[in-house]
């Protein structure tokens, strides 16, 4: 009789997957609510960690493709977007193949199986994934073996629930046959319905209920309920607000306001440092050890503040995984002088609250003071997601020399390779010098005699070196000509061009380059973003 008949592994397949999605949304309104971990994206990360570079720059080039061709507005977060829905199908398919081997061994065992057989799957998947998670995760906040019972205690529900759906359903007629029409009961495939119509509404409902009451603050002072405070653009002026030349319609803002500004975070989600349970310990080869609360970094040190843009080295040419904005902090210079280091040259090394890490050169630090600890982006602390508590910055470098959520500086003899650097990305990382077109406005021509002007414009960057040179070239056969320079908000800014082109109708490709404040001109030679920055002129095709 085909009552009889097991349910097979590929019922236990769609079993487990169906459970998994429930339990993620458990685990997701956990997380939102009391803080819990978050275990796939922990999984996501581990794996990324330990996964040789090339195939996270192989996943990484694979996402940031699909968001150029699906025309996604902003790279750095559809990025992120991407990797959280892969965490999740990764849990997925851990479910799916679970519940199939399960199903597959289930099925000499005498009905009802016992309970028992479901709750060692779910520790022996429960156990290793908190054991991860309290190892690597550093943005729950929850108390770490709070996080850690509870990621076993939701595994071991999905693994009872297994074994519950699997007695219900060894126990059932199978999909093809009616129950007999007195008994008040189900087919298999209407049980299998009802189970996907109720895991559907856990998930929706813990999806829904997460993102409700959840909402991760953006700042500490947020996170305590403090009214949002006025930002430093709100109430001053850009310093170069009468500069001569005006951006082109069109052209990004000059300051990047913090909300706007591109992330780039190795992690899932950032750590979440607590004001109250951090210092700055500067410690190693020194004759006077420090260490720092952030009030004491604030009011011991005179407060510098520099507009700088920030570029990763990952920024295709014309990207927007680039951003300025005004920093305050300290000069790292003020710190080294204060600690006595006891050796000549050697390093900095940098600790975060992530797994990042890097190294500055100490007579880098001691030559330059714009290399700075920084603690505010526009006046205010910086967000969670931008580093906050401390981060650095260094001139000249990509963001992947820079490290956010800082914890320690060693002085150390002995250098040691950056976190990017061991996956094999460029160990100077210097920026690129790359000029970008962000508009053709046709739509706010200028009437010059008889000549009708099209305003072209964008920014060009090469770091603190400067730009001293932009040009623009319509069409193949065109020639240079140089465009207008706008004064920069400072030296370590992008600067923004402006080239108003006298009009022809019909399609048009735009060429910009640059020349950097040493003279040296931007390469034509194109390169990928790997290993040293991308490389090339930025052009624009538009139909006039
Ligand atoms: N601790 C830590 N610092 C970090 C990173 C990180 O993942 N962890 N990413 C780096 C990279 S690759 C870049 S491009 C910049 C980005 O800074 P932003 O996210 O504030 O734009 O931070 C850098 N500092
Ligand atoms: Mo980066």
């Amino acid at each position: 009789m085909t009552q009889n008949e097991r349910p097979n592994w590929l019922t236990g397949a769609g079993v487990g997957a169906l459970l998994m999605a429930a339990l993620l949304a458990v685990l997701y309104a956990a997380a939102q609510i009391i803080g819990t971990p978050f275990a796939p994206f922990d999984l996501f990360d581990g794996l990324a960690r330990v996964l040789p570079g090339s195939v996270i720059r192989f996943g990484i080039d694979a996402i940031v493709s699909i968001i150029a061709a699906l025309n996604l507005e902003d790279t750095s977060r559809s990025a992120k977007t991407a990797e959280h829905i892969l965490a999740l199908l990764q849990f997925m398919v851990i479910g799916a193949a679970a519940g199939a081997v399960f199903f597959a061994a289930l099925r000499r065992q005498a009905v009802p199986v016992p309970r028992w057989p479901g709750l060692v799957l779910g520790a022996l998947l429960g156990l290793p994934l908190a054991t991860l998670s309290a190892a690597i995760n550093t943005a729950a906040t929850a108390l770490p073996l709070l996080g850690a019972a509870w990621i076993v205690a939701v595994f071991l529900a999905w693994g009872a629930a297994l074994v519950v759906v699997y007695n219900r359903l060894a126990a059932l007629p199978a999909a093809d046959e009616l129950p007999p029409a007195s008994a008040h009961t189900l087919n298999r495939r209407q049980f299998l319905v009802r189970l996907g119509g109720a895991t559907a509404t856990i998930t929706v409902v813990g999806a829904g209920v997460g993102a409700l009451l959840g909402n991760a603050p953006e700042s500490q002072a947020a996170a305590e309920g403090e009214a949002a405070p006025l930002a430093w653009s709100d109430s001053n002026p850009l310093p170069n607000a009468s500069a001569a030349v005006a951006p082109a319609p069109g052209t990004r803002a000059e300051l990047t306001p913090v909300s706007r500004h591109y992330r780039i975070d190795i992690n899932s989600l950032p750590p979440v440092v607590r004001e109250e349970d951090w210092t700055l310990s500067v410690f190693g080869q020194v004759e006077n050890p420090l260490e720092l609360t952030l009030a004491e970094l604030r009011a011991n040190y005179e407060p510098v503040d520099q507009f700088i843009t920030l570029s990763c080295i990952s920024n295709p040419i014309g990207g927007d995984l680039i951003g300025t904005q005004r920093w305050t902090g300290v000069p790292l210079k003020r710190l080294i002088e204060q600690v006595k280091p006891t050796i000549n040259g050697g390093y900095v090394r940098i600790r975060t609250a992530d797994s990042f890490h890097e190294v500055v050169p100490l007579n880098h630090v001691l030559n330059d003071e714009r290399i700075m600890l920084a603690y505010d982006w526009d006046g205010l602390p910086l967000t969670i997601g931008h580093g906050f508590p401390l981060r650095i910055y260094i001139p000249d470098l990509y963001g992947m020399k820079q490290p956010k959520w800082i914890v320690s500086l060693e002085i150390h003899e002995e250098y040691e390779e950056g976190y990017w650097v061991r996956r094999n990305w460029d160990e100077a990382a210097l920026v690129r010098s790359t000029a970008v077109i962000d508009t053709v406005a046709a739509d706010s021509s200028i009437q010059q005699g008889e000549q009708r002007l099209v305003p072209v414009g964008g920014i060009a960057y090469a770091g603190a070196r400067g730009i001293s040179r932009v040009e623009v070239k319509v069409d193949e056969g065109g020639d240079w000509q140089p465009a207008q320079l706008r004064t920069p908000l400072s030296d370590t800014t992008w600067v923004i061009w402006r080239y108003d082109w006298p009009f022809t109708p019909g399609q048009h490709t735009f060429y910009v380059r640059c020349v950097d404040g040493n003279g040296v001109a931007q390469t034509e030679r194109v390169s990928d973003t790997f290993p040293s920055g991308a490389t090339g002129y930025h052009s624009r095709r538009q139909n006039l």
